[in-house]
């Protein structure tokens, strides 16, 4: 899905059927999901963003508050639906909405593809080191208290 869309999000606007797909899949109305693509293109007028706008745009909103940029590579491949290197107005208006829901299968859907940096639908052993080299050791802690409840 997140494939069809961002190849005609690239160059025109937003189409009736995004739209649709987008209202379908999120709690957002049309003129916010409107002003959502409005500032989206003001920050990335090619229609996409790439990494080192994304690298920003999680600074400012995502960790405001600790500072921990270790994740930013897990997160872009969260965000890349399609791994095509960028993420398309859809994908981030989605990804965003997913993270919004916290329910338990949108929790491990996450972990999941913050490890899954290649996006094969895999966990290799470097990912699996990696992520778990990125994750503090309170945050290990807290991971392990939740595994025992
Ligand atoms: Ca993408």
């Amino acid at each position: 899905m997140a494939k069809e869309l961002s190849k005609k999000e690239t160059s025109g606007e937003l189409i009736d059927k995004q739209m649709t797909v987008l209202k379908a899949n999120t709690e957002l109305s049309e003129p916010e999901i409107q002003k959502f693509y409005s500032d989206f293109k003001n920050e990335c007028p090619s229609g996409t963003m790439n990494k080192e706008q994304f690298y920003k745009f999680y600074k400012r909103i995502l960790v405001s508050k600790e500072k921990d940029l270790s994740f930013v590579d897990n997160m872009f491949a969260v965000f890349d639906q399609n791994h095509d290197g960028s993420i398309a107005f859809s994908e981030f208006v989605l990804t965003l909405a997913m993270l919004k829901k916290r329910d338990l299968n949108g929790t491990l859907n996450l972990g999941f593809e913050m490890m899954d940096i290649s996006g094969d639908g895999y966990i290799s052993y470097d990912e699996m080191v990696d992520f778990l080299e990125k994750i503090t050791e309170h945050k290990q802690e807290a991971i392990y208290r939740w595994m025992q409840k």
